[in-house]
């Protein structure tokens, strides 16, 4: 294998199945390579030129004494250096896994060497990615916290994280926390557990007035602590909806569906189990992504099957899906609107960094984050992007498929049963199962978070 195959192996491996389109390159490492040494990255070259115009000032001064690699916004972008540190860009490769630094010095030679197209029949070892500790939790493999993977030292203030950019050690940490918060659901008077923190927000949420962004601002940080108390290490990460791949990619990787290994044996386990000759046919689905109920049971149906899309099957298939990852939940169809798309169903666009542009030169804070009155003095922030995002995560069932000979309607939607606990309503499991007609985002009394 030559160095230049060996580059072009190492950045597909590490991007695996994601979608990221790289601003229009694609996954660049397949262009021809004339192109890839001039190709550049929303206005970053990801590999300098040969030579730096010599300069007596600043940057580029700077830059004069730097090797080809070191100016190279792919090697800053695989290391998650500025501006690929979640500041401005995530870390490369988008919506794929961390390339390890033995591996990047692999690409920063191969640059640093004037990136050769042959090998000159040089044949290079293949590195293993590896150096994570992975230790077992529950049956879940929850991956140690690799040092430096977060930017603050212990007893400094904690930075939240753009979720896009978050290394799979992180999210499993997140998804570690918000599984116990769940698991605490099965004791409705603890007060620490998800339903009861959900609740917080469909019965005090502030909207319409000034007090939204001060009491949402609040409401996460509790949220947060909650988190913490579970798994000391996580921040709730934020979402920065204006990357490239939204909104063609309707809702983030890491809060879409997927089954694993576990996620089968468990299905082959449970009542009604699923016959064994099924569950290999499902073993290929293992790490796909959906980002829909729809999509994911649609695929379930092609597999092995439409019985296993409804009642009890249906049900198991959620509770795997929510083991697996508890980022995920079944009551959103994002993107999702009977067909049709937000511009047309809510006559309003994806909100854009344009949109946020204009908001902030609003010259009042009435007009930018509302007035003195509750729900009567909406700021434009909460038009926009604070409804069109719980409009789009939310989205709307789509139309249930009839079978060719039947024009039943479907069943009508068994929605929020309800157990009381001191005196307030509280959530029950089944709740998870329901198929509402709106996903819950989208009903700002039933968002949770
Ligand atoms: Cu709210």
């Amino acid at each position: 294998m030559t160095r230049y195959e060996r580059v072009k192996e190492i950045l597909a491996a590490a991007a695996g199945s994601s979608r990221a389109d790289y601003g229009g390159l694609g996954p660049f490492w397949n262009l021809p390579l004339e192109q890839l040494l001039g190709a550049s990255l929303y206005g970053v070259r990801l590999i300098a030129p040969e030579n730096t115009p010599h300069s007596c000032c600043g940057r580029q001064a700077a830059e004069a004494t730097m090797s080809r690699s070191a100016r190279s916004g792919l090697i800053a972008g695989l290391r998650g250096e500025a501006p690929f540190d979640g500041t401005q860009f995530p870390r490369l490769p988008w919506g794929g896994s961390v390339v390890d630094e033995t591996n990047v010095q692999v690409i920063a030679s191969w640059i640093d060497d004037g990136c050769p197209a042959e090998g000159a029949g040089e044949e290079i070892g293949v590195f293993e990615a590896s150096g994570a500790i992975t230790i077992e939790r529950e049956g879940y493999s929850v991956y140690e916290g690799v040092p430096n993977e977060y930017k603050y030292q212990h007893g400094e203030l904690r930075q939240r994280v753009n979720l896009d950019c978050m290394t799979p050690s992180q999210l499993e940490n997140l998804r570690c926390a918000f599984r116990e918060l769940y698991e605490l659901n099965k004791w409705p008077l603890d007060t620490r557990n998800y339903n009861n923190l959900a609740l917080i927000h469909q019965n005090h949420c502030q909207h319409g007035w000034e007090r939204f962004l001060p009491w949402h601002r609040v409401y996460m940080y509790e949220f947060e602590k909650a988190l913490q108390d579970l798994c000391a290490s996580v921040t709730l990460p934020y979402w920065d909806w204006t990357l490239a791949q939204y909104p063609k990619n309707p809702i983030p990787d890491s809060f879409q569906a997927f089954l694993t290994d576990r996620s089968l044996e468990f299905l082959a386990r449970r009542d009604p189990v699923i016959p064994a000759d099924e569950i290999k046919l499902l073993q290929p689905l293992v790490g796909k992504l959906w980002p829909t109920p729809s999509a994911f049971f649609d695929e379930v149906e092609s597999t092995i099957g439409a019985e296993y899309t409804v009642g009890q099957h249906r049900n198991r298939f959620i509770d795997a899906l929510l083991e697996a990852n508890p980022l995920w939940y079944p009551l959103r169809y994002p993107g999702q609107f009977g067909g049709s798309t937000i511009n047309d169903t809510i006559h309003y666009h994806y909100p854009s960094a344009i949109d946020i542009e204009e908001i902030m030169s609003l010259r009042t804070f009435r007009d930018f984050g509302g007035g003195s009155l509750y729900n009567d003095s909406f700021g434009f922030l909460d038009q926009n992007p604070h409804n069109t995002l719980h409009i789009w995560t939310g989205g709307m069932k789509p139309a249930p498929k009839l079978p060719a000979d039947s024009a039943q309607p479907s069943a009508a939607v068994d929605r929020n049963k309800a157990v009381r606990v001191a005196g307030r309503k509280f959530h029950t499991r089944d709740d998870l199962y329901s198929q509402p007609d709106f996903g819950d985002m989208f009903k700002i009394g039933r968002a949770h978070v």
